[in-house]
Parts: structure tokens; sequence; C-alpha cells
């Protein structure tokens, strides 16, 4: 030992310091969980981005560890259940803007173990006033929670359950972003689990306090709306988010706070954003790549790897067990989770990276679109399949009968993947239409219509759907109160 301790100093050090960790536990780190509305892969600058302005971002990448196959869910709701619960819509999804209160969440978990939780952003899970504390969160606070007011200029919040609306001229954002840093403030000397679920960028594209033709005075969605926002919404995100870890360094903690940055969904449908000279089309609410790949950014200092980049295959059903992972919190064996941590992988080593992402979509009781697929290949249900590689958009799908060599073997194993969720589809939740229902004729392809404009799609933003309507959500309520 002795002879090691005179030649390898480093390695003594190393083995002295990892006794230590074994003898005396780590303090638990704080969790900030941001999500971005309507925000793809292709807008951040650090996944190579050319059209808009993410210094913050892409300085938490290289501090951190940058995923470049992170995958969502095609639309808000659908992406918030599965992550907040770590498993497929399959299992437990009811319909657009709504969760099922029984559900344990993150934020039960976190709570259990002695976390303070606070979720402070989007809500649209349910108007119940008690369902944010229901799903574990001591403090809230919401937009769209009880009611449906504006988000940005002068907006309307929820906070702790109680409605106020801002008339001098607040900007959504900042009031949110506010709330958040509050809550780190007064937490500091205790683990904190902040879920952030921004309300930036969705539409309406309205113009931020930093955009010339800011209006303190704008009232309501419907005003200064023009496409040439999204850039300044962009930015605005990403500065408030500046903001954030701005607030750990001044309070010392940003070596042991686990940050965790993704998107929702992809972008807003026809939006156009460029990656050097390729140019992204936002395809939110679709079910290729233009709508469900999304930047997906891990910070830790004190316990991750920095300036890494992962390639593995990850979805939101993963950030579940990461986060439990991280803070060293085990899932109760009665929770299904479809997820698993990819921890491991941020911290440098080889874990044990999901070979498929599966995906369950029907959002508002549509024909069900059910597919499964990896970094190349895609199957769906229906039989569809395609080679990413090569067709992105998904405009030409391959023949199942004149597949052969790795195409035959990814469609073997995707089809395998799709058969284990046969049956997980719980009888007492509604059963959407099968795929091939003539619904699904009648809509054509899925995948053509990522380059539509963006005022064709009809969102709970611009027009609530009849599902998410409080009557009928009541009704849904009770039924599942059962
Ligand atoms: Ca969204």
């Amino acid at each position: 030992m002795n002879t090691i301790n005179q030649f390898f100093p480093i390695l003594a050090a190393a083995a002295l310091a990892a006794a230590q960790a074994a003898s005396v536990p780590a303090p638990r780190p704080n969790v900030i969980l941001i999500m971005a509305d309507d925000l793809g892969y292709e807008t951040v600058g650090a996944n190579g981005g050319t059209s808009y302005r993410t210094p913050n971002l892409d300085r938490l990448a290289a501090e951190g560890v940058r995923f470049t196959h992170a995958y969502a869910q095609p639309l808000c709701t659908p992406t918030r259940v599965q992550l907040m619960t770590g498993a497929y819509n399959v299992r437990n999804y009811i319909t657009f803007g709504r969760m099922d209160p029984k559900l344990t969440t993150f934020g039960n978990l976190f709570r259990r173990a002695g976390y303070a939780a606070c979720i402070a952003g989007k809500w649209q899970l349910g108007r119940d006033v008690n369902l944010p504390r229901k799903f574990g969160f001591d403090e809230f606070c919401l937009w769209q929670h009880t009611r449906r007011p504006p988000r940005y200029a002068n907006p309307g919040l929820e906070i702790n359950g109680v409605a106020k609306d801002f008339t001098h001229g607040e900007y959504g954002p900042d009031l949110i972003n506010a709330y958040a840093l509050d809550f780190i403030r007064r937490h500091r000397d205790r683990p904190f689990f902040l879920y952030y679920p921004m309300v930036l960028t969705h539409a309406p594209y309205q113009p931020t306090p930093d955009s010339p033709d800011w209006d303190p005075s704008a009232r309501g969605e419907r005003v200064h709306r023009n496409p040439k926002h999204f850039a300044d919404m962009v930015a605005y995100m990403d500065k408030l988010i500046g903001k954030m870890t701005a607030q750990l360094e001044k309070l010392g903690l940003r070596e042991r706070t686990l940050i965790i940055f993704l998107g929702d969904n992809g972008t807003g449908r026809g939006v156009r954003s460029r990656m050097g000279d390729r140019v992204v089309v936002g395809g939110k609410g679709t079910t290729t790549d233009a709508g469900m790949h999304v930047p997906l950014i891990v910070s830790w200092p004190g316990g991750i790897a920095r300036g890494r980049v992962c390639e593995d295959l990850v979805d939101t059903t993963d950030i579940l067990p990461t986060i439990c992972d991280a803070a060293g919190i085990r899932i109760p064996n009665s929770m299904i989770v479809d997820g698993r941590s990819f921890l491991p992988q941020a911290q440098g080593r080889p874990g044990r990276p999901r070979q498929w992402v599966y995906c369950w979509y029907s959002p508002r009781g549509e024909p069900l679109k059910e597919f499964a697929f990896d970094a190349r290949w895609k199957l769906y249900r229906d039989g569809r399949f395609f080679d990413l590689r090569r067709d992105i958009e998904e405009r030409q799908p391959l023949s199942p009968d004149r597949l052969s060599g790795e195409a035959a073997a990814a469609a073997r194993r995707l089809k395998a993947a799709l058969d284990q969720f046969r049956n997980a589809r719980p009888p007492e939740l509604p059963q959407p239409p099968p795929p091939n229902s003539k619904a699904t004729k009648r809509r054509g392809r899925p995948q053509a219509k990522g380059s539509r404009p963006a005022t064709r799609l009809r969102t709970p933003a611009h027009q609530p759907s009849r599902l998410s309507r409080p009557a009928k959500g009541a009704k849904i309520d009770r039924l599942f109160s059962l």
C-alpha cells in the first residue's frame, strides 16, 4: 500500500475519496426539471440550430451532457402524463387536458422522500383546484389550471390555487420564473424538486418584453400575433433559464443541483428553422421526427460528466426513473414504470440504453397511432415501416415482403416491442378506434402534415377541443374516480 501511495498518489487519493463516499452518504441533490412548450430539437444552438440564440442552454450543454436522440410524445398532454408517471400512454392516458387523479407522479415520490416539491408553469391536466397537491406539489404557480386566461402579456395565473389576473404590463413567463426563483431561495437549505414546465415557446407568437414592438397594454392572445416573434420567444426562454442557473450559483447550489431541460413535443406546425443548410419545419402533433424529436440537456456539476454528448435513445418515460435514481428514491413496486434511468450514461458509464421507443398516441380519441422505432427504423402497428435515415419525413413506406438483412431484423425487433403492449391498455380506460378504421383512411397519410401552416393546427391555445371543456372533463373525472 505504501508503495502504491508512493508511486500512485493520485490513485491513492481516489481510493480514499471512494472510501469516504462509501461511508458518508452524499447529500441528496436538488432536482430542477425544465420543459419548454413546443420546442423541437432543431431550435437549440448546441444541437446545431442556427436560427435562434440560446447561449444559456448551450452553456448548460457544455457543462453537462447533451442527448441527441430524445423523443417526446407529439403533443402536450400525452407527454406531460408520460413524463410525470414514467409510464407509456397506453397504460394511463385518458384524454387531452386531463390526468387521472388516481395516478402517482414524480411529485408524489419526491414529496414522500422528504423533498420540497413545486410546480411552476403550464398545468392543463385538470381543473380541480386540489389536483397539484394531489399529485405531490406543495407549492404551485400555474397557467391553465382552473381556467384558460392569456399566458403572455397581462396574464392570468393561479398561485397555490388562488386566481390572479395581472393588468400592469406584466409578462407571464417572468412571473412564473420569479416564483420559481423564490421557491429555490426559500428552500436553499433542504433538498427540493422544482418542476418548471415553461409556457414559452408555444403559440401565439407574440412580442416579449425584449421585442422592439412589446406592448405592455396588450390584452389577450389574439393581438400582435406574428411568426417573426418566435425567435424572440426562444431567446427569452433561454434568458429565463440563465436567470435560474444564476440564482443557483448565487446561492451556492449549482454543484448539487441536477438540471434537466427538454421540450414537450416538436416545434409548432409550420415554423421554419435552420440547422445550417438544412431547413426543419415544425411538426408538432405529427408522429414524425419533426413532431417528437426534442432537445434534452442534463447538467449536474457535482454528479455527472461535463461536455459529453450521448447518442443513446431516450424517451419521456425515462425522466422519472432518472431523477429518482439521482435522488436515491426507490420507485414502489406498485408503480408500473416503462422508463429506465439514463443517469449512468450521463455519468459516462455504459448504462442500460433502451433499444426502442414505443408510442401510443390518441390525444383526443382519434384512431390510434401506435408504433415503435429506434435511431434508424420505425414500424407502425398498421404495418408501415420506414428507414428514417433515408426518409425522415416518412413518405415512402417500405414493403414488408421485400425486407432483408438489417431491415428485416429491425422490423422483427420492433414488432416484438409493439407486441409487448398488445394487452397493456386497462379495459376501463377509453379505447380509441383501431388504426385501420375508416377515420384513419379519411385523414390520409399522417406523415404528410408536417408542411402545413401553423394556422391549420387546432390546439387548445386557439380552439379548446370539445373533450377539454369542463363539462366533459367532469364526466371523465367521475368515471375514473370510481
Ligand atoms: Ca406542447
